[in-house]
This record gives structure tokens, C-alpha cells and sequence, in this order.
């Protein structure tokens, strides 16, 4: 997880200075996430449970008269620029310009007069890890284009129109799950999220007055065939809820698990519909003992979750679960996978003066299996998508 040093924010008012003179207006933030659980539930229509990360995506900007857009990025130390043309349909900007494409694009598909602008990205949201760095840089991009131009999109319709710019403009088939995180978390809570209504409760998640951690550990795995492997899981879950004549599978519950099961004859399926029917109910497991107070006893079902995860869905990799095995071997209350999979992190709940202890312990059996090296880094919950002052 090595990312420039010095500060993010005042590494994205340096860069917009360097590339174009002259100050920016505003700097806007938004931090990656982890999700607590519920893994794969949101494109079901179910419940997640994810927490802003302390690691942010800066983006400092200015507008401008014309409609064209130019984006400098910290991270290929590049310049790209793109006009009105480039935003009429998707496509035509590649590579990471598309996130921000996308979302002017979006915008504009939504009715909005969009502002041109100059805009200088930083960031300290790792790539690749499975913390969420594109909504970050598309909710970061979202929040400075809203108020450059002074639109109107009240933050809980925010997330959809983050989403419909991957979904449709860059093209990858996610779900609501991290926009939603990104743009909605709130310092010291977890986000409870229905995605089928996409209504939110903020759950408390005080981790330090509990004397816990949440230790994030990258397993530096490549995503080996992630795009793929995510669509396919998409249409398991969708063939498994039209054989079982529901909407959606956030329409099981899990007392109509086994005559559900029984009811179809494709035993991959089963495995995936397992999978989702019970995630969704460790998500409620989990927020019924947060809104308890008893943050140490979700370990189990963290735990659970993974379980299911390499064994029912099937997206966990030999590194994902070496970590996670270590983790608990020494001590870790719960650890799973977080993310889409294939690669990515894991979290691990840990009693505070564990934290290094299991670090180094997955680090140990890292090295013992012939892996990369892990990171890892303790974190708390952070603020969601905010202007900067
Ligand atoms: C990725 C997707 F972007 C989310 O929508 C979600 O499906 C997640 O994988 C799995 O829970 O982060």
C-alpha cells in the first residue's frame, strides 16, 4: 500500500498548480472502503456493510468557459483532455480518463449543464486492491464537478449516477455496493445499506472503545480474470433467481433455503445461491450485535463469510486464504476476503495489541509459501465524499 508521500490533499493543490498555474477553487475528497460484510450481495438486491477507509482520492479543480475537460493524475503523471464529443457516448476515452468521462457523461445524460474544468487527482487509495479506488476517484471527480457548476443532486442519488458511469461508460458490471460507501459512510460508522431501496442506517462501529482493530491486509495477489469471473457470478445469481421465480435472490431468506436448494438442479448454482441467501443474513447477524454493542462477537460470522466465499462462490485465491488462515491462527476474532475477490484484501478483527503480532504472522506465512509479500495497515472508519477547506 505505498503511495507518494507527503499530504494527498496538498499533493493535489501542488499538482494543479505545477500543471496549470494559478490556484485551484476547491480541493474534494473521497476515501476508498472496505466492506465489513456482505460480499456480492448488492447487485441482489440484498444488504453490505462496508466503511469508509482513511485513505482518500484528492481532486483539486477550477472551472472553465469552454466545454473541455483536462485532468491531470499524480499517479501516470499524465495530462488528458477531452471535449463534448468524447462525453455523447461511451467509449471514447479510455484507460483511468474513463472514470472521469464517465461521469461528466453521466451528468449530462442525467440533464445536468456540466462546468469544463481543470482538474489534479491524487490519491492514497491503492490500485488494484479491491478498495474501491475507481468510485473514489469517480466520487471525488463527482463532488468537484457538482459544485464547480452549482447542480443539483441530492448525495443519496449521488451513488447511482457514480455507478451508471462505470456500469456504462467504462463498462465494468457493478453493483451499488461502493459508491454507495464512498459517498454515504460516515466517520465511526458502518454503513447498513439495503441496495434494493438503497436506504441506509448508520451503524456505530467504535472500534477503540472496544480495544479492537481492523487490520487490512493487501495479499498482493494479481486479479487473475476478475472481469470475467465477477460477470459470470452476476449471471449464476441472476439464472438462480429466475429458476427460483424470484426478483431477485435478497428474496429468499434463509428458513426457505432448503426447499429453494432442492428446487434447482444445477449444483454450481446452489453453491452460488447458498452463498448470497446466507450472506445476507450475516449482514442483519452483524448489524443486530453492532446496534448490541457486541462488536467482538462478529467475529464468527466475518469468518463465516469467508468460508462461503471460497467454498460456495468460489472467488477466493490460495494467497486470500493463507492470510486469512494465519490471521486466525494467531488470534484474529474473525478475518475475511473484502471485496469482489480473486485478489484484493482481507480484514482481519483483532484485539489492539494483537495487531502486530498477526501482521507478522501472515507476513511469516507469506514467506513460507513463496508469496509477495503482504502489506498491512490497522484502520478506523472515516469520513464519506466531502469539499475540503
Ligand atoms: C466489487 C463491486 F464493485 C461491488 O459492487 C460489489 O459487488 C463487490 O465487488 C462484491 O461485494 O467491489
Amino acid at each position: 500500500m505505498s503511495a507518494p508521500s507527503g499530504d494527498v490533499a496538498e499533493r493535489a493543490a501542488a499538482g494543479f498548480t505545477d500543471q496549470y498555474g494559478g490556484q485551484a477553487t476547491g480541493r474534494w475528497a473521497a476515501p476508498g472502503r472496505v466492506n465489513l460484510i456482505g460480499e456480492h450481495t448488492d447487485y441482489n438486491d440484498g444488504f453490505v456493510l462496508p466503511f469508509a477507509l482513511p485513505m482518500r482520492t484528492v481532486v483539486a479543480a477550477d472551472r472553465q468557459d469552454d466545454e473541455r475537460w483536462t485532468v491531470w493524475s499524480e499517479l501516470s503523471d499524465e495530462t488528458i483532455s477531452f471535449g463534448a464529443d468524447d462525453v455523447a457516448e461511451p467509449g471514447r476515452v479510455t484507460g483511468w480518463g474513463a472514470y472521469v468521462a464517465g461521469v461528466v457523461w453521466a451528468l449530462r445524460e442525467a440533464g445536468h449543464v456540466v462546468p469544463g474544468a481543470r482538474l489534479a487527482i491524487a490519491s492514497d487509495v491503492p490500485l488494484g486492491s479491491g478498495l474501491s479506488s475507481s468510485a473514489a476517484l469517480e466520487s471525488a471527480v463527482l463532488a468537484a464537478l457538482l459544485d464547480l457548476g452549482g447542480l443539483d443532486l441530492a448525495p443519496e442519488r449521488q451513488p447511482r449516477l457514480a455507478q451508471r458511469a462505470e456500469n456504462v461508460y467504462v463498462g465494468a458490471p457493478t453493483g451499488i455496493m461502493d459508491q454507495s460507501a464512498v459517498i454515504r459512510c460516515r466517520a465511526g460508522y458502518a454503513l447498513f445499506l439495503d441496495c434494493r431501496d438503497e436506504s441506509v442506517e448508520q451503524i456505530p462501529f467504535d472500534l477503540d472503545a472496544a480495544g479492537l482493530a481492523v487490520l487490512v491486509i493487501d495479499s498482493r495477489a494479481p486479479h487473475r480474470h476478475a472481469d470475467g469471473e465477477y460477470a459470470a457470478r452476476r449471471r449464476s445469481c441472476e439464472a438462480g433467481a429466475k429458476a427460483l421465480g424470484v426478483a431477485a435472490l435478497r428474496d429468499v431468506t434463509v428458513d426457505q433455503l432448503d426447499s429453494a436448494l432442492a428446487r434447482l438442479d444445477d449444483e454450481e448454482t446452489r453453491r452460488r445461491v447458498r452463498h448470497v441467501v446466507t450472506e445476507d443474513q450475516r449482514v442483519l447477524d452483524t448489524v443486530a450485535l453492532l446496534r448490541a454493542g457486541r462488536v467482538r462477537d462478529i467475529g464468527p460470522l466475518l469468518t463465516a463469510s469467508h468460508v462461503s466465499m471460497r467454498d460456495d462462490f468460489e472467488i477466493t485465491v490460495p494467497e486470500i486464504d493463507t492470510a486469512v488462515e494465519a490471521a486466525l491462527s494467531a488470534g484474529a476474532l474473525g478475518a475475511r476476503m473484502t471485496g469482489g475477490g480473486f485478489g484484493g484484501c482481507v480484514l482481519a478483527l483483532v484485539e489492539t495489541d494483537r495487531v502486530e503480532a498477526v501482521a507478522a504472522a501472515v507476513t511469516a506465512a507469506y514467506a513460507e509459501r513463496g508469496f509477495t509479500a503482504p502489506t498491512t495497515v490497522p484502520v478506523l472508519p472515516a469520513p464519506g465524499a466531502t469539499r475540503l477547506h
